[in-house]
């Protein structure tokens, strides 16, 4: 058995798993009350002191952590740890206002790998295998994160970073990498690159793919999954709660289990703050049970999806959190009408593209525009202007009624959409501008 599962835990009933949860809650509260003056203060504004929470049945009462609050408390006002303590830091990716700063004792890398580790278990990773870690090194978790997890399963790590193309395609075919973490964005640009090298899913040696840190369809899981020859498995996670490995994907691909061991889920409505019941869709928010230099209470995390406890043809009993479908913030507003890029990932991808695509919104004589360009696959690139306007026809109208809302379709040659290494841009909004 691989020692980063843990059935123990991983598998605990339901009653278990709560009594971690409430003693490990009550015992954060009263050291957030104690070391967070920020967050003693917001708790004190509603009336509360550590005694009114005895339980996780106590949480709802608990007031929210936003972004805003991490930006207010920058860059060490939510340390719940003398800094001599912590060992390291990381930062998001964020590209307005200030950055987040998370910081970490040695005892928070720990856990955060030990979670990476739990995850790559779950796709099935062992000692036996090579495991070459494309998310980017540096201030970004992705890398870190499931560097530190390979090495705890014990794969031989190639922690290569992400670029580089052709240098990462040559390690994986001469090391035989079996199991490659990146984002989904990369892993389908390096599978447009092997192909066009004369690869066949059949020459690659992989088996797996960890792919997260952006919100990526079903359909472009079953892209990859064709193009590679592997089985990928979504991972979830957030800078704010330590990085990658908050939650991942089993062997059954059916939404990813959170490790509630170290954290609690709760999904709210996000105008109103309410937690909604089990399978309805809203905010994901989150409480940090055990993390000691930022431990953050009912953070809110923008994230919009849904959670299940049906049981998991894995034996895990975490609860599982359903593919996000975006974040509250890349939420388009279009004509009234609310889209979100994964929706229209989904129709272009049923239509035989590939993720390769780019949003442009903008606002013309006050009316919403939404221009969708997609590139054309190499097999059905063509100049016929007849064919093309068919295509172009046909998305249009997946879009309506997927949408329903008129867009304006644009194909464009191969290779005219610029690749990601990382995170991928899909929207450019000009009505911001
Ligand atoms: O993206 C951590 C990470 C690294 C996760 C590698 C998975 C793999 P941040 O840069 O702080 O951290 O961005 C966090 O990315 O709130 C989500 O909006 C989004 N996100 C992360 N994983 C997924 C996923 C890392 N699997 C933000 N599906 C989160 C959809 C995801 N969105």
């Amino acid at each position: 058995m691989e020692r980063y599962f843990q059935p123990e835990i991983e598998c605990a009933s339901r009653e278990q798993i709560k009594a971690i949860q409430d003693e490990r809650l009550v015992k954060q509260v009263q050291n957030v009350w104690e070391n967070v003056p920020y967050y003693r203060k917001k708790m004190e504004a509603k009336g509360l002191t550590p005694g009114d929470i005895r339980s996780s049945d106590d949480l709802y009462k608990l007031p929210f952590l936003s972004k805003d609050d991490l930006r207010d408390a920058y860059p060490y006002g939510l340390l719940g740890k003398p800094l001599s303590e912590c060992v390291r830091i990381h930062s998001t990716s964020g590209t307005t206002g200030k950055r987040v700063v998370a910081f970490y004792t040695q005892h928070d890398i720990d856990l955060w790998e030990d979670c990476c580790a739990r995850a790559i278990v779950a796709a099935g990773g062992t000692k036996g295998d090579v495991c070459q870690v494309s998310y980017g090194f540096g201030l970004f978790t992705g890398g870190a994160g499931l560097n530190g997890g390979s090495h705890k399963v014990g794969c031989l790590t190639v922690p290569i970073s992400s670029g580089n193309t052709d240098r990462q395609i040559m390690f994986l075919m001469d090391l035989s990498a079996t199991i490659l973490c990146c984002t989904p964005s990369y892993a389908a640009y390096l599978g447009e690159r092997m192909k066009e090298m004369g690869l066949k899913p059949e020459d690659i040696p992989l088996k797996a793919g960890i792919f997260g840190a952006e919100a990526w369809s079903e359909e472009m899981r079953q892209d990859i999954q064709k193009t590679l020859g592997i089985k990928a498995y979504d991972i979830y996670g957030l800078t704010e709660l330590s990085g990658p490995g908050v939650a991942f994907e089993c062997s059954a691909q059916s939404g990813m289990h959170i490790n509630e061991d170290h954290f609690i889920a709760e999904i709210i409505d996000p105008d109103t703050g309410r937690v909604l019941p089990e399978g309805e869709q809203g905010e994901l928010v989150f409480t940090s049970l055990d993390k000691e230099a930022f431990p953050l209470l009912r953070y809110r995390t923008k994230d919009i999806c849904s959670l299940t406890r049906e049981k998991c043809s894995c034996g895990r009993t975490h609860v599982r959190m359903h593919k996000p479908m975006g974040r509250t913030d890349d939420m388009l507003i279009i004509r009234g009408v609310n889209v979100f890029p994964s929706q229209i990932e989904t129709v272009l991808l049923n239509h035989g593209y590939a993720a390769n695509y780019q949003i442009i919104v903008d606002r013309v004589n006050n009316t919403d525009t939404l221009d969708v360009q997609v590139e054309m696959t190499p097999e059905m690139f063509t100049d016929n202007m007849g064919e093309i306007a068919e295509r172009q026809k046909a998305l249009v109208a997946g879009l309506q009624s997927m949408l329903g809302l008129k867009a304006k379709v644009t194909l464009v040659a191969p290779k005219t959409i610029v690749r990601s290494e990382g995170k991928a841009v899909r929207v450019i909004d000009k009505r911001k501008i």
